[in-house]
């Protein structure tokens, strides 16, 4: 394998055209046979692989700075780049992470998660270049999704005044996760479909040249000059008008092209765009024909393309969304928002029965807190379905547009705890704390998702905002078939009266509780255990009885300790002097790698053993202590 004898990038800077074909099939076998068994994005990062070794022949890498947006097209990047014998521990615990990771490689410049910051940074690493007098050259490469985001364009907006040397490569294979929308995704389609630029330019020179003087045949050529003009007016008109030169398009899968544009690109004394056409999935069929559901699936099957998924009850996501298409069907002002994430947030179900009611915004979670904000004050019930780590990015739209103004906007505040394999920028643990904080927002998270169902139905009678979350991944099996159960609002669930010790839950890790209960018995304590619901309003009417009814409190949650729903139960312990000892059980104040969701909990002592382990103990301290006195 030619694969095993890049150490580094350098090791292929000379290698032939045919050498590099080679490289690039055998880049694309390794590709689909990892992710075949750990899953990961293996659609856009079969994209990339001529880009990746175009890049890193033509740039002097890693003194060249070369940032990749979000990271997860960038497979190829990793395996060239000295991880090849790591690459099958890809996603798995203490393995190659799925995105980039400054620890991993001198060669990942830029570590990201999230959409639409690649821009910025390298012009922050371009200015701070020409300050200190460095000679290095900066390049990022941006999808046509992660354009769709304002970020990107702050960034296009500055660099296009600062003009200094840099190359943008736009990577498009016009897919988001799913099919990319709005009007930029359209004028990239028509850039897209117009000839290469400067042949054009060529071309109408010829025609000036050479229009003929009498008849129809002047007619024709000026008709020809028009549409000309009107693609070579297109081919660049934005980027150019911003101060780039434009390059493109380009096929993106042909090394032969690529080579040369980018070695004069990087040459260039001002910005450049390189728009480069790719494929999601190319070299793989089934990514080939489904690039949505290969985006970033789990594992699966290489030969047939099937996913290796186990039956489970219906997840959360799905639970959200069929509830909102209940509701929808007898409110017609219900209407819902997605940020690029249709399939993850399940709300292309509900575009299926209501297609004018699916506003997808593109991968723009500010504008889609404010559009939200928008639709409200009109006399509509928006609901914004975000994942939790997505939503950090419209903090200030939610406290400004939507909260301050006290809109009744629902925020289906999706994958909200621990997320798994794609780690540290994913992890839904910090919302509670920085949501809890802003006036007129309400805040729930149900113990299953029968009382997600019923959280949402009765979201949408608020007449305030409201953040209902939920985790990733599967329910308890509840079922869900009957007409959706009223809840009462702001109120707590107080399911078992214990005396020793009384078990605070929020969300699902009520059922842990259950289990830890279950466990502390068996030491002859009395164990109560509360269903909390929500954190704001807190039920302080029901903490009250609480505090009188047990000897200990102990809160437990899925979600950083600092400024979560512990802290919550703290603040009012405080406010109020409440006696009963409080004790809080959540997450630490770190960013939590990647790995199984069970393997933390084990970990941080938030499964039913930890904690069971940690409240006896703390029992007993307490017993220890009031007997001494
Ligand atoms: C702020 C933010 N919102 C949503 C996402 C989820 N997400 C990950 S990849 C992706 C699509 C990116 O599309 P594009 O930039 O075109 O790259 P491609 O996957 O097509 O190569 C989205 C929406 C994210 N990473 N960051």
């Amino acid at each position: 394998m030619l694969l095993e004898s890049i150490g580094s990038p350098k090791d292929l800077r000379n290698f032939s055209m045919t050498q590099l074909h080679r490289l690039a099939g055998e880049l694309r076998q390794s590709i689909i046979e990892t992710t075949s068994r750990t899953g990961g994005h293996i659609g856009a990062s079969l994209g990339t692989v001529e880009l990746t070794l175009a890049l890193h022949k033509v740039y002097d890498t890693p003194y060249d700075k070369l940032l990749w947006d979000i990271g997860h097209q960038a497979y190829a990047h990793k395996l060239i780049t000295g991880r090849l014998e790591e690459f099958s521990s890809l996603r798995q615990l203490g393995g190659l992470s799925g995105f980039l990771k400054r620890r991993e490689s001198e060669y990942d410049v830029w570590e990201a998660g999230h959409a639409s910051t690649s821009l910025s940074a390298a012009l922050g690493m371009a200015a701070a270049r020409d300050l200190t007098h460095a000679s290095y050259r900066v390049v990022a490469v941006i999808g046509d999704g992660a354009l769709t985001a304002g970020m990107a364009w702050e960034a296009l907006n500055q660099i296009g005044h600062l003009r200094t040397p840099m190359v943008v490569v736009v990577n498009d294979n016009s897919m988001s996760i799913a099919p990319n929308v709005g009007a930029f995704s359209r004028y990239l389609t028509d850039l897209r479909s117009a000839p290469a630029y400067s042949r054009l330019k060529q071309e109408v020179e010829g025609l000036l040249e050479g229009i003929p003087v009498f008849g129809n045949q002047i007619k024709r050529s000026v008709e020809r000059l028009k549409d000309l003009v009107h693609y070579a007016m297109l081919a660049g008109n934005v980027f150019e008008e911003l101060g780039f030169r434009y390059f493109g398009p380009l096929d993106g899968h042909s090394l032969d092209d690529l080579i040369p544009v980018l070695a004069n690109a990087r040459d260039v004394a001002e910005p450049v765009i390189v728009h480069v056409i790719t494929q999601k999935g190319k070299g793989y069929r089934p990514a080939e024909e489904h690039p949505g559901e290969f985006h970033g699936p789990g594992p699966f099957d290489v030969a047939s393309g099937h996913f290796i998924k186990k039956i489970e009850p219906p997840s959360y996501s799905q639970v959200f969304s069929q509830t909102l298409i209940e509701v929808g069907r007898v409110r017609p002002e219900v209407v819902a928002i997605t940020a690029a994430m249709p399939d993850g947030t399940k709300l292309d179900k509900f575009g299926e029965v209501f297609p004018d009611r699916l506003f997808d915004v593109g991968i723009a979670e500010q504008h889609a807190a404010t559009f939200a904000a928008g639709l409200a004050l009109a006399g509509m019930r928006p609901v914004f379905a975000v994942y939790s780590t997505f939503i950090q990015r419209a903090y200030d739209q939610v406290i400004h547009d939507v909260c301050h103004q006290d809109l009744p906007v629902v925020f289906g505040v999706d994958r909200a705890g621990l997320v798994g394999a794609d780690g540290a920028t994913h992890q839904g643990i910090f919302d509670i704390s920085f949501l809890r904080t802003v006036p007129n927002l309400e805040i729930a998270m149900g113990k299953d998702e029968g009382e997600l169902r019923s959280l949402v139905a009765e979201a949408l009678n608020r007449p305030h905002p409201v953040a209902i979350r939920y985790p990733r991944g599967f329910g308890q099996g509840i079922d869900l078939s009957g007409p959706i159960p009223p809840i009462a609002w702001g109120e707590a669930e107080w399911t078992h009266r214990g005396e020793d010790i009384t078990l605070i839950a929020f969300g699902p890790i009520y059922y842990t509780g259950l289990a830890v209960r279950k466990m502390l018995m068996a030491h002859n304590l009395s164990v109560g255990l509360v269903n909390a619901r929500f954190v704001k309003p807190l039920d302080t009417a029901t903490l009250e009885k609480v505090a009188e009814s047990t000897r200990a409190i102990m809160t437990i949650e899925e979600h950083v300790l600092a400024g979560g729903f512990g802290s919550a139960v703290n603040e009012w312990a405080n406010r109020e002097g409440i006696a009963t000892p409080i004790r809080n059980e959540g997450l630490p104040d770190e960013f939590i790698d990647h790995g199984p969701v069970n393997y933390f909990l084990n970990l941080y002592e938030l499964d039913a053993q930890g904690l069971s382990r940690k409240a006896l103990a703390w029992v007993e301290a307490l017993k220890s202590l009031s007997s001494e006195r």
